[in-house]
């Protein structure tokens, strides 16, 4: 365990190294392609309670995907009303026997054991109350689990000990490495990480990252989930979506942005020390941001076409800011191997 953690902050100094090596060179061989880089992609402010916990909320997060919006309405208009009904009529039953029939105010107590126009009541309406629930409940799971569209763009998202990898291979297979924003006047979570707050862009402490998931809006995504380590799980609440990420399987369910906006959630199985510690943030953007976006990742390709300014000024074996080839995720990862 020692070991692991010693050769993960060696290997991750060694990157921090690497990638302000790069940054330098980037800047000092290409001025330009670092300015247009700049210029096309700036991460987006969120917005105060959208896609975020809300202070004292109750009940789910206001829902940004179609899916979504179908899931809390079964249980703000289905669901609830039912469980309240029943609730307050098992709770005004069980007051009126306690009040009526109690041994001071029944004390001759009915013989009556039977009565069978009540004992139909009483099997039939549940069954009623269960088949209503049970035909929006399997339409959503039908739904939720409908294969992508062969067009849909791939994302493959990897939960790792203790950070999410983002790798994009529509778009020329880079990978984004995305860790948790360090806490002033806290430990160290992550070594060489900023602190939140630092960038005017920055959203909610321990929910913010350095670098997001971005994807497209209003476009149907292909998510490839799986870990590289132990089992995690991908959930986002206002995006209704929830997926555990396994080692050695790839868990797969569309995931569908409706409104341009930071989304974030966090890793939901219990996944080891740092379990706390590895949020994810997803910034849907319009299509032509998110090309821009795509455009800051050396080998960055849209509709197989590789962006002129990032071919001429990044060579492929020389990765830019932010982005590591495909292997490193899995050599930083710890001890534990994959299978
Ligand atoms: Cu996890």
């Amino acid at each position: 365990m020692i070991s692991g953690q010693i050769a993960r902050s060696v290997s991750l100094g060694a990157k921090a190294l690497a990638l302000s090596a790069t940054s330098v060179s980037l800047f000092a061989a290409a001025p330009a392609f670092a300015q247009d880089a700049a210029a096309g992609y700036t991460p987006m402010k969120p917005t105060q309670g959208v896609g975020m916990p809300s202070e004292a909320g109750l009940g789910f997060q206001d829902q940004y995907s179609k899916i979504g919006e179908y899931g809390a309405w079964i249980h703000n208009i289905v669901l609830m009303p039912i469980i309240t009904v029943i609730c307050v009529f098992v709770l005004a039953l069980l007051v009126w026997v306690a009040v009526r029939y109690n041994r001071r105010a029944n004390p001759v107590a009915s013989k009556t054991s039977h009565n069978t126009a009540i004992e139909i009541v009483w099997t039939i309406l549940p069954v009623f109350i269960l088949l209503g629930i049970a035909v929006p409940s399997i339409d959503l799971i039908a739904k939720q689990y409908k294969p992508a569209p062969k067009s849909a763009l791939t994302i493959k998202v990897t939960g790792n000990q203790w950070f999410w990898t983002y790798g994009y291979p529509d778009n020329g297979d880079f990978e984004v490495i995305s860790n948790m924003l360090n806490l002033p006047g806290q430990p160290v979570v992550n070594n060489g990480i900023r602190e939140v707050g630092s960038e005017p862009w920055d959203g909610p402490s321990h929910l913010e990252v350095d670098n997001r998931m971005v994807v497209p809006v209003g476009e149907p995504i292909r998510l490839q989930i799986t870990a590289a380590d132990v089992i995690h799980s991908f959930a986002v609440p206002s995006l209704w979506f929830k997926l555990d990420a396994v080692p050695g399987r790839i868990n797969e369910r569309v995931l569908m942005v409706e409104k341009p906006g930071v989304y974030y959630g966090q890793c939901s199985e219990l996944c080891g020390a740092k379990h706390g510690y590895m949020p994810i943030a997803v910034e849907a953007l319009p299509r032509d941001k998110y090309n821009a976006w795509v455009m800051t990742h050396a080998g960055g390709v849209i509709d197989g076409q590789e962006a002129p300014a990032a071919a001429e000024a990044a060579p492929a074996e020389q990765p830019a800011v932010d982005t590591v080839p495909v292997d490193a995720g899995v050599a930083e990862a710890t001890e534990a191997p994959v299978e």
